[in-house]
């Protein structure tokens, strides 16, 4: 095999060791459902081996069905997450051997496959990245299942640097156009495409993400009972939930503490704020005097390079995240602490674009001029429209392998139990454009 093939045998390898790492534990913590939002851990880890069954093993190498009788069952379109846990669905053990055995045929066709083919599946292998994106997108999912389920035992606590103190608040991103989206990254997905013009009047954006410091105060200061700072959905929302601070955390006399994969911590006061929902973030950002980015004025921020005017896969460049970089990966079960990662700063000087947290956009989920669905409909297009918000950057959960300055991830505004965070943007006033 070459080096590019060597490259994806290598992520094939690392993402399922990451899949069976969130499975290693009693079958009744898999079999079970931790809440209504999410799937059993184990409908996740045999989804991902019928995922890679169906798209490399028969889509691209033309093999005949392993076990065409579990199909429907893992078609997250047939059946809602809520109904998983009553479906005829692989136990923990013979999950395992399936998607096993799956592996094996997969490593075949990945010998086989042709990267210079015209066959846009085999083209730069994007199958394969279709599968290992896909795969670690599930593992950020089972993620945010082992949090809700308030089991001990996932933390990670890897060395994250320290947080910097200092630098400008906001950064001024002068008017004129960019370059959205792409047309050469090959494993970007079909919502990423075409690469198009967009000219975007002047704005400032914050530098970091909202931090918990200042969530706790539009806390204190009543933010929650204002309507003033609500949409009309924000408040009803707000009504129905009763929701009065960020998923995981309660209020100790004066101290924040939130649970983190069955711990109880003090809330870092220097974290950028999670789980968050779109309608929190919306209101945040008026209490302030700001408003959400758009994806456009996100992406611009995050990817553009205007001296080059081109623009980069990374904030910093092209060169693959490093530690330094940005915190992706799960190296630690956290965010980082705000202005952790100067080197990881884009072209404007924007930093903690890409990890840490997802961030809430202004935009609803829809497709770029010219998009054309591929290699089916039910990745992006069918959830266009105005039911999902825009979250961009990816969080400490994501893998790089999933994250660019391109892509696009999409929730329901009221959903919070994603690694969500956000920064908010203004206007640039007539002096400044
Ligand atoms: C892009 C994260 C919204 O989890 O619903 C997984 C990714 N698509 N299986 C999701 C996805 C099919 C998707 N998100
Ligand atoms: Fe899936």
């Amino acid at each position: 095999m070459n080096n590019f093939k060597e490259r994806i045998a290598t992520e094939l390898i690392a993402v399922r060791n990451r899949s069976l790492a969130y499975t290693e534990a009693e079958d009744d913590l898999l079999v079970r459902q931790h809440s209504p939002l999410m799937s059993p851990l184990v409908w996740d880890l045999a989804h991902v081996g019928n995922y890679e069954e169906l798209w490399v093993l028969r889509e691209a190498g033309g093999i005949t069905p392993l076990r065409p009788e579990i199909d429907d069952l893992y078609d997250a379109f047939k059946h809602p997450r809520k109904d998983r846990p009553s479906l005829p669905i692989l136990g923990p053990g013979e999950a395992r051997r399936y998607i096993g055995g799956v592996r094996g045929r997969v490593l075949d066709v990945l010998d086989a496959i042709d990267p210079d083919s015209p066959d846009p599946l085999h083209r730069n292998a994007f199958v394969f990245g279709l599968v290992i994106q896909h795969e670690h997108q599930h593992d950020e999912t089972m993620l945010a299942t082992l949090q809700l389920s308030r089991e001990p035992g996932l933390v990670r606590d890897g060395d994250l640097p320290p947080g910097g103190s200092g630098g400008a608040e906001e950064v001024f991103i002068p008017a004129g156009p960019f370059l959205m989206g792409t047309g050469t990254q090959p494993w970007a997905y079909d919502n990423e495409r075409p690469a198009h013009q967009v000219d975007l009047p002047a704005y400032w954006i914050d530098r970091l993400p909202v931090g918990n410091l200042a969530y706790a105060a539009f806390i204190d200061d009543g933010g929650y009972d204002d309507p003033r700072w609500w949409t009309p959905e924000g408040w009803h929302w707000r009504q129905e939930s009763h929701a009065a601070a960020p998923l995981f955390w309660t209020r100790d006399g004066g101290t924040w503490w939130r649970t983190r994969f069955g711990r109880p911590e003090p809330v870092p006061m220097d974290e950028p704020v999670q789980h968050v929902c779109w309608y929190e973030a919306d209101a945040y950002a008026r209490w302030a005097g700001r408003r959400l980015p758009t994806e456009a004025e996100w992406e611009k921020a995050c990817g553009w390079d205007p001296s080059a005017g081109r623009a980069r896969k990374y904030p910093w460049g092209d060169d693959d995240p490093g530690p330094g970089r940005a915190n992706l990966g799960h190296r630690a079960a956290r965010p980082a602490p705000l202005g952790a990662f100067p080197a990881g700063a884009s072209a404007y000087g924007v930093e903690q674009m890409i990890g840490d947290v997802w961030e809430w956009t202004a935009s609803l989920f829809l497709p770029y001029p010219g998009f054309r669905s591929f290699p089916y409909r039910e990745y992006s297009e069918v959830f266009f429209g105005k039911d999902y918000r825009v979250l961009r950057g990816g969080s400490w959960a994501a893998d790089p392998a999933a994250v660019r300055t391109t892509f696009r991830n999409w929730d329901h505004p009221i959903r919070r139990q994603i690694f969500s965070g956000f920064r908010c943007a203004r206007s640039a006033g007539p002096e400044q454009a």
